[in-house]
């Protein structure tokens, strides 16, 4: 069937996280997450970061991501709200946030 292709290629980064105190993180996310650099993170900015980590669903927990990260309701992360996504961040982007 070819139905398993790929399921043992999967790039595992292991448990190794990153840690990072909120301000490198939100420098972080600034720098590596905003793809155009326009101060927001998008869905399919912050999908391409899950898809790096090698996760699976990336465009599903990317749009769960931003939804529960997004408090003014208009579709991105801007920049008041990437702390919310610490996290999303420790969950599924290898970061561990030390304060
Ligand atoms: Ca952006
Ligand atoms: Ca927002």
């Amino acid at each position: 069937m070819g139905f398993d292709m790929g399921i043992h290629n999967r790039v595992d980064k292991g448990n190794a996280k990153v840690a990072m105190t909120m301000k490198a993180f939100k420098e972080w996310v600034l720098r590596d997450l905003d793809a155009d650099q326009d101060g927001k993170i998008t869905k399919a900015e912050l999908a391409e970061a899950v898809r790096r980590r090698g996760e699976w669903f990336a465009g599903l927990k990317a749009w769960k991501g931003i939804r529960s990260a997004d408090s003014n309701r208009n579709g991105v992360v801007d920049d008041i709200e990437i702390t919310n996504l610490a996290e999303f961040a420790q969950k599924h982007l290898g970061i561990m946030i030390i304060s």
